[in-house]
C-alpha cells in the first residue's frame, strides 16, 4: 500500500515538473507602489503640497497623510521585498517632497535623502529600482500656472528629471517617465474624477496629452544627451493599454477594435514609436470640430520639429493592464459637445472577467505594431472587496496573466522581460482605501499600519524565486 501511495506520488511530482512552466532566467518579477498611495508623511521634512492634497480636501475623500506611513517603514518595505525575493522594486518620486513648489528655486535635501536611502538600501538587498518620475502628484504650486495645459510645465519637468537622474542616476537602471497618460487627462482633466478634477472633456483634455508627450520627450532627451554615457540606463514611458476586443469577426467591429486602440495606446504610443498622433485621431477630430464650429481642430498640430523630438524617446514599451473592454461599430454621434467621447466614435461595454485571454494578443499587438527593444509590463493586478489573507482568487487571477504572457514570451518569441505585480501592498486608492490590491495586507486602523503578507505574497514569493509557474490550465 505505502509503496503505491509513494509511486503514485512519484508520478504526480513526475508531471507536476514536467508542465511546470519556465520563465526565463533572467526574467524580472517585481511589484509596484506609487508615492502618494504610500508615502504618508504628507507635510513632514518640507514636503510641497500636490494637487491630490488640494484635491480630497475639496471632494471631502479619504485622504493619504499616512496611507502605509511608508515614509517612516520604507525599510521594512525592503525587507518584504527582499524576502518576496523580489528582482525589481518599482516606487515613484514625489515631486513635491524634493521641489516643494516643483522648481528648483527650493531644493528639499530631506527628500533626496529620503529617496537615497530606499534606493541605495534596495541595491544592498539586490533589488533593481524601476523609477517613475511622475505618478499623478503635481505640485500644487505648478497646477496654479496651469499644470498639463500650460507648456512651461515642459521646463519644470525638464529641472526636475535632471536632478532626479543627477542624485539617482548611478544607481538606477530603469526609469519611467511618466505613469498611465491617459489617467493623467482623461480622468484628471476630462472626466473630473482624479485631481485636479476638470471637465475640459473636448480640448483640455488634448492639450494635456501634447504637454504631457513633450514633458516625456524632454526627460528622454536629457537622460539621453547627459547621463547615458556614465550610466548606461534605459527610460520609458508607461501607457495604460485599455486592451479592446471586438463583439464579432464583422468588418465593422474589427474597424472599431482598430479605432479604439489608436484612441487609447496609438494616442500617445504612435508619436513616440511611430511619429505623430493617429491619423484617425487627427482626422475624426479636425473633422467634428469644424462641424462644432471651431476654427481649428481641438487636438493640437506638433510641428515637423515637435514631431521628430518625440519620435524615438523610448528604450523600451511598459505598460500597466488591468481589464479589457469588448468594443463595436456604433453610428457616428451627433454633433453637440466637443468630447473625447464622441472623438472615439464607438461603443465600449465594461470589463471582460477573463482579460488573461487577451494579455497575449495585446503583447503581439504592441510587439508588431511598435516593435519595442523590449516590453516591461509595469502594473497587473486585482482588486479584492476585503483584505482577506487568503487571496486564492488573486492568485488564480496572477496565474493565469502569467500564463499567457509566458505563452507570449515561449510561443510568439516576444521579448516580455519583466511584470511587476501591483501592488507590493495594500494602499490609498486615489480617493479610499477600498482596493486591496497588495499581495500585503496593510492594517490601516493601527497606527503601527502593520504589514501581513497574505497567501498571494508566498505564491509570488515562489514565482520570484523560482522563475516556475504553477502548472495551472490557463483560461
Ligand atoms: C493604476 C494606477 C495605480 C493604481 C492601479 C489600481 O491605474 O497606476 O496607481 O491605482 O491603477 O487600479 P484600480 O483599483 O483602478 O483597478
Amino acid at each position: 500500500m505505502l509503496i503505491r501511495i509513494s509511486c503514485v506520488f512519484v508520478v504526480c511530482l513526475a508531471s507536476y515538473l514536467t508542465n511546470a512552466r519556465q520563465f526565463p532566467n533572467d526574467f524580472m518579477f517585481g511589484a509596484g507602489t506609487a508615492a502618494y498611495q504610500i508615502e504618508g508623511g504628507w507635510n513632514e521634512d518640507g514636503r510641497g503640497p500636490c494637487i491630490w492634497d488640494i484635491f480630497v480636501e475639496q471632494r471631502n475623500l479619504s485622504d493619504a497623510k499616512v496611507a502605509c506611513d511608508s515614509y517612516h517603514k520604507w525599510q521594512e518595505d525592503v525587507e518584504n521585498a527582499k524576502n518576496l525575493g523580489l528582482d525589481t522594486y518599482r516606487f515613484s518620486i514625489s515631486w513635491s517632497r524634493i521641489l516643494p513648489n516643483g522648481t528648483l528655486n527650493i531644493i528639499n535635501q530631506k527628500g533626496i535623502d529620503y529617496y537615497l536611502n530606499l534606493i541605495k538600501a534596495l541595491k544592498v538587498a539586490g533589488i533593481e529600482p524601476i523609477i517613475t518620475l511622475y505618478h499623478w502628484d503635481l505640485p500644487q504650486y505648478l497646477h496654479l500656472q496651469g499644470g498639463f495645459l500650460n507648456p512651461q510645465l515642459v521646463d519644470y519637468f525638464e529641472d526636475f528629471a535632471r536632478l532626479c537622474y543627477q542624485q539617482f542616476g548611478q544607481y538606477v537602471q530603469y526609469w519611467l517617465t511618466i505613469n498611465e497618460l491617459f489617467q493623467v487627462c482623461y480622468v484628471g482633466y476630462a472626466a473630473g474624477s482624479s485631481a485636479p478634477g476638470l471637465y475640459l472633456e473636448g480640448d483640455g483634455v488634448y492639450q494635456c496629452s501634447y504637454v504631457l508627450l513633450l514633458m516625456h520627450a524632454r526627460a528622454y532627451r536629457v537622460y539621453d544627451e547627459e547621463f547615458r554615457n556614465k550610466y548606461n540606463g534605459q527610460v520609458g514611458i508607461v501607457i495604460n493599454s485599455e486592451w479592446r476586443e471586438p463583439a464579432s469577426d464583422s468588418t465593422e467591429d474589427l474597424e472599431a477594435q482598430e479605432q479604439a486602440l489608436q484612441f487609447s495606446i496609438g494616442w500617445w504610443a504612435n508619436p513616440i514609436f511611430l511619429g505623430n498622433w493617429p491619423q484617425i485621431m487627427i482626422d475624426r477630430i479636425a473633422n467634428r470640430s469644424k462641424l462644432e464650429g471651431f476654427t481649428r481642430s481641438r487636438l493640437p498640430e506638433f510641428t515637423e520639429e515637435e514631431i521628430n523630438y518625440i519620435n524615438g524617446t523610448h528604450d523600451f514599451f511598459a505598460f500597466n493592464t488591468y481589464g479589457t473592454q469588448i468594443v463595436s461599430y456604433q453610428e457616428e454621434d451627433p454633433i453637440s459637445y466637443p468630447s473625447y467621447i464622441f472623438d472615439r466614435g464607438v461603443n465600449t461595454s465594461d470589463d471582460i472577467l477573463h482579460y488573461a485571454l487577451g494579455i497575449r494578443r495585446e503583447i503581439n499587438f504592441i510587439n508588431d505594431r511598435y516593435k519595442p527593444k523590449a516590453i516591461l509590463i509595469t502594473e497587473n493586478g486585482v482588486s479584492q472587496d476585503d483584505q482577506s489573507l487568503e487571496d486564492t482568487e488573486r492568485i488564480d487571477f496572477l496565474n493565469s496573466f502569467l500564463n499567457n504572457i509566458l505563452d507570449a514570451i515561449l510561443l510568439d518569441n516576444v521579448n516580455v522581460i519583466s511584470y511587476n505585480v501591483w501592488s507590493l501592498m495594500d494602499n490609498y486608492e486615489w480617493g479610499n482605501y477600498d482596493s486591496n490590491m497588495g499581495i500585503i495586507q496593510v492594517d490601516f486602523s493601527s497606527p503601527n499600519r502593520t504589514r501581513t503578507w497574505k497567501k498571494s505574497a508566498s505564491w509570488y514569493q515562489n514565482l520570484a524565486t523560482t522563475k516556475t509557474l504553477d502548472p495551472i490550465k490557463s483560461f
